[in-house]
């Protein structure tokens, strides 16, 4: 892959390796251009105003709908914005599954979920007297289709699972549990937050019924994200914000809202964001994720082999198949030698990723998260790999 990390301002303002992606991507020259297009010749609302410069901002807000649904292979009335893939993935629980989930039935949820993707169904699970049931993970932390059909029942009425980790980065076979699901008439809420940024989705392929992810994490904006969900799933579920330009007509007790998307998008629209997030969207088709998952896979497995090589050293997903490596330093806190990186202009996460379960399950007080993209290159894993060995020189030198 040609190097990108000329289109990323950030990378050309300091010495910088950025290895903290998981977390939120860079944002690219595109991106930024793009925001101050906006705001800089037609910074105005949407869907009120009767004026041209209305009219370019609504058609902008409308292209990037449209833009981010062929990026999924969506229809129009099924993408609605949202603050990003915490509140998509809430809106399932609370509109959705708080309509149709009734006490003694059973949501399907694993260890592997980022906290947005289980807090909300714990939470209504608790109020309705049904059941979470966790699918037990492999030997390696991995979702499997055989595990998953030990768990799976009559009385399954949700699936909500994550299509990539965001901390041990493995795959989930999304569209045999789907098909699965189905035949017990369960619907399938997937956390795509990991895996949008990194791979091809095709929801009409994987035939899920919810699909959640955000920009900031593949190229765009933070503030904003997308829930995708099947039109007629949407249609029967009660908006959770109610005020202006949801509504339809308004009369003194009563009041009723317009189709979907419109009816989950209460108040003004995060319109620049939006912008923002379909030019990232053309970003990453103009690269494409062949190249992409090639360049990560290259990166990934040059990172695990020379981590592997030095003692000391425990990697968690070492058949990983997309750029994340979690590891610890042994007996080291992963905040200590986070630091010891930022010494060395590294960035990358350090703690419980906020998959704190997952953390219980590798039985570790926290790990160390390093996760790759396009502005990566070999020498950034070298730099990398470099400061891993002196950190695990210097913490043993004093006793670690
Ligand atoms: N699901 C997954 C798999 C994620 O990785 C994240 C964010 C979310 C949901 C929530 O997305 P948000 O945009 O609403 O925050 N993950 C991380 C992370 O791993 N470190 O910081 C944010």
């Amino acid at each position: 892959m040609q190097n990108r990390k000329k289109d990323f301002p950030i990378l050309n303002k300091q010495s910088l390796v950025y290895l903290d992606t998981a977390a939120s991507s860079l944002t690219p020259n595109a991106v930024i251009d793009k925001l101050n297009e906006y705001y800089n010749e037609y910074p105005v609302n949407v869907h009120r105003g009767v004026y041209k410069l209305s009219y370019r901002a609504t058609e902008a807000y409308q292209d990037a709908r449209q833009t981010i649904a062929d990026f999924i292979s969506a229809s129009f009335e099924e993408v609605i914005f949202t603050r990003g893939a915490s509140s998509a993935l809430n809106l399932v629980a609370l509109s959705y599954g708080e309509k149709v989930l009734k006490s003694g039935d059973e949501v399907i949820v694993s260890e592997l979920e980022h906290h947005s993707h289980v807090l909300p169904w714990q939470q209504l699970a608790k109020r309705k007297g049904a059941k979470l049931i966790y699918v037990p993970l492999s030997k390696a932390g991995r979702i499997t289709v055989d595990a998953f059909k030990q768990v799976l029942t009559d009385r399954t009425k949700i699936v909500a699972l994550t299509y990539v980790s965001n901390v041990m980065g493995y795959e989930t076979p999304i569209k045999e549990i789907t098909r699965l699901a189905h035949q017990k008439n369960a619907i399938v809420s997937v956390d795509a937050a990991q895996a949008a940024p990194h791979r091809a989705i095709d929801v009409n392929d994987l035939d899920c019924d919810f699909l959640a992810f955000s920009a900031h994490k593949m190229f765009g904006p933070t503030g904003v994200g997308v829930l995708y969900g099947k039109k007629r799933l949407l249609d029967i579920m009660d908006p959770l914000e109610f005020g202006g330009d949801m509504n339809d007509n308004v009369d003194k007790f009563d009041g009723d809202w317009k189709d979907t998307p419109y009816k989950f998008e209460t108040g003004t629209p995060p319109i620049a964001e939006a912008i923002g997030f379909a030019e990232a969207v053309r970003y990453i088709k103009k690269i494409g994720f062949k190249a992409i998952i090639a360049h990560e896979n290259t990166l990934r497995q040059k990172a695990v082999d020379a981590l592997s090589n030095i003692k000391g050293v425990t990697i968690y997903n070492p058949t990983a198949e997309t750029g994340i490596i979690n590891f610890n330093l042994d007996d080291v806190h992963p905040h200590d030698v986070v630091s010891f990186f930022d010494e060395d202009h590294i960035a990358l996460r350090a703690g419980h990723h906020c998959a704190q379960l997952l953390i219980k399950w590798l039985n570790v007080p926290a790990t160390l998260r390093a996760s790759f993209y396009v502005y990566n290159d070999e020498a950034d894993i070298d730099t990398f790999i470099d400061s891993v060995k002196r950190a695990r020189t210097f913490f043993s030198d004093i006793g670690f």
